[in-house]
């Protein structure tokens, strides 16, 4: 072998790589929660020309967001939690809000026992933010979305059914 030859042990590893990027690099669509991060966070820096979150302002619009239980091992049915585990999901799953328009998200985790959290995710799949939703809690933050587009959001205790999407339109023409 001389030096300028790639030992194929390392071009199989290159090639099972690429392969692995390719539902990436080809832009298809996944429905997929991305990689779990334990750790809170609001939008930084980058991550702010696409959406800004603050505690205070003045919103325009709210949507309250419950925390809802489905099936649970309190009130069951038993045989659905033997067969899902505990099922909750977010309510609405759908929200749509225009871009622009400073927009309170409220959410009530309705659970007296239960964490769950609100994880946002780019149209490209990039995490942006990622809240904690602590027990029998309100968690209220205006949004103010800087790109149209589809945004979806998990609850990342609660996968792969506790999830919901943000539609961003743009801003009416009167406005
Ligand atoms: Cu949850």
């Amino acid at each position: 072998m001389s030096n300028w030859e790639v030992p194929r042990e390392i071009r199989l590893r290159v090639l099972v790589t690429v392969l692995a990027m390719l539902p990436g690099l080809i832009g298809l669509a996944s429905a997929a929660a991305p990689p779990i991060d334990k750790h809170y966070y609001l939008p930084d820096a980058a991550a702010s020309n696409i959406v800004s979150v603050a505690k205070t302002g003045n919103p325009e619009a709210e949507v309250i967001v419950l925390t809802e239980a489905v099936a649970i091992k309190e009130t069951g049915p038993k045989e659905t939690i033997a067969t899902f585990g505990e099922v909750y999901a977010f309510s609405p799953t759908f929200i749509a809000i225009r871009r622009e328009v400073p927009t309170m998200l409220t959410f009530w985790n309705l659970q007296p026992d239960d964490e769950h959290d609100f994880m946002l995710a780019a149209p490209d799949s990039t995490v942006l933010m990622h809240l904690k939703l602590e027990p029998l809690t309100k968690t209220s933050y205006i949004f103010t979305f800087h790109k149209d587009g589809i945004f979806n959001f998990y609850c990342a205790v609660h996968q792969p059914e506790m999830n919901g999407q943000i539609l961003v339109l743009p801003p009416t023409s009167t406005k």
